[in-house]
């Protein structure tokens, strides 16, 4: 029997439970990342900060290895399995605050990029803080995107792009809204970890979003002038 199996995690404190996930993360381990999410509830962690401080927080030492090379995309496949193990049982946790509803986005990952973990964060947060969300998923054309904004009316569309070579395609989105005399209609939030500010403006998005809390800040404070202006 190896050390690793020898670690009863309920025995760790909080401080060593949360570098385990690390390694557990690291490691593709689903199983112990659900043992430690409900280990930490159990804790009295609110489901806020085991997304942010563990799982987000090992996700960190994911990518930051996957760009040096020293994990590949099968093993950042397993991470990334473990990461959604834990997330899974966050999500209606945090869906639970009893906000009331204050608006709908349509959010989905834009064409030729499969990335999902940020885009699911930020719907999920989103969720918490009242807002009625629709997950269009991964790899998103503009008729994908057109098509939902059309069926579901939402106030928001968030497109979400993690590579460089992807995040172009937002461009062509908003476009597609501007020749269809569509773009006013919604409030467009864009995020993913290779944008900035100054890529939201160009492109001609409503804001850049750094991260989920960030995103929920935005959401709301667009969606309250939008709602003023309407009723002025
Ligand atoms: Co990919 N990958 N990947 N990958 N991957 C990156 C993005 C990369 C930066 C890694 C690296 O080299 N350092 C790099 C991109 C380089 C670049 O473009 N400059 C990269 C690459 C190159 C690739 C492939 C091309 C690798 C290959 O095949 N050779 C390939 C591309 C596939 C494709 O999409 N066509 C690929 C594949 C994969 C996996 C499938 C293995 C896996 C994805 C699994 C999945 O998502 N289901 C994967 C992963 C996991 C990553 C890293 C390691 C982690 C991404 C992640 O989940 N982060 C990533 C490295 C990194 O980002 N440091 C990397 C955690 C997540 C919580 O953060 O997604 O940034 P993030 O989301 C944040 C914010 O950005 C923001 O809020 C979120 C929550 O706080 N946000 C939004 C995101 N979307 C938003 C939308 C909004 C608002 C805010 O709308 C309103």
């Amino acid at each position: 029997m190896s050390d690793e199996d020898d670690i009863i995690l309920s025995e760790l404190d909080d401080d060593e439970l949360v570098q385990q996930m690390f390694d557990d993360l690291y490691d593709g381990l689903k199983e112990e990342i659900e043992e430690s999410v409900h280990i930490l509830l159990d804790r009295g962690w609110v489901p806020y900060r085991i997304l942010t401080e563990a799982l987000v927080g090992g996700m960190k030492i994911v990518g930051d290895d996957f760009r040096d090379g020293i994990l590949f995309v099968p093993e950042v496949l397993l991470a990334a399995n473990a990461m959604k193990g834990g997330m899974f049982i966050l999500k209606p946790l945090l869906a639970e605050t009893g906000a009331p509803r204050v608006g709908k986005m349509v959010i989905g990952t834009v064409k030729g990029d499969i990335h999902d973990i940020g885009k699911n964060l930020v719907g999920m947060m989103m969720e918490g803080a009242g807002f009625e969300v629709v997950d269009l998923g991964i790899n998103n054309d503009v008729d994908k995107y057109l098509g939902a904004l059309e069926s579901e009316k939402p106030d928001i569309l968030g497109m979400s792009a993690l590579l460089t070579t992807t995040m172009p395609y937002m461009k062509v989105v908003i476009d597609t809204l501007i020749e269809k005399g569509m773009r006013e209609d919604y409030i467009v939030l864009v995020g993913g970890a290779p944008l900035n500010e100054e890529f939201g403006r160009a492109i001609g998005a409503d804001a850049y979003c750094r991260d989920a809390a960030v995103a929920v800040e935005t959401a709301k404070t667009w969606v309250a002038r939008k709602h003023n202006r309407m009723s002025a």
